[in-house]
């Protein structure tokens, strides 16, 4: 039970920096190539909004490598990738569902 309080406490603590970092980022307007998560797309669902990505450690929400489905936080940031792609993008909880705010198709 301690552990559950403590991991929930560091996630909340993860999402304040992060939102706090794009606060920065968006006043100055540059972008932070350094939050970015790696990953490649494997499949896109336009009609559920929906993005699975194999993606690598994603250390700002402490999780490791895998390959799963996340929301997307605005449905046209599907119309930018496809099955296969290599991308860049930062995912967060803002309330519990794992959410892909922002989304950069590699060269
Ligand atoms: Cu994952």
């Amino acid at each position: 039970m301690k552990i559950v309080v403590q991991a929930a406490f560091l996630a909340a603590l993860a999402v304040s920096s992060i939102s706090t970092s794009h606060a920065q980022a968006a006043g100055a307007g540059a972008t932070t190539p350094d939050m970015m998560s790696a990953g490649e797309v494997r499949k896109v669902d336009k009609a559920a909004g929906k993005i699975t990505i194999k993606h690598g450690p994603l250390s700002n929400i402490g999780m490791d490598a895998m390959t799963m489905v996340f929301r997307v936080k605005d449905p046209a940031m599907l119309e930018q990738v496809n099955a296969g792609d290599r991308i860049r993008f930062i995912a967060e909880q803002p309330n519990g569902q794992l959410t892909v705010t922002r989304m950069e198709k590699q060269q």
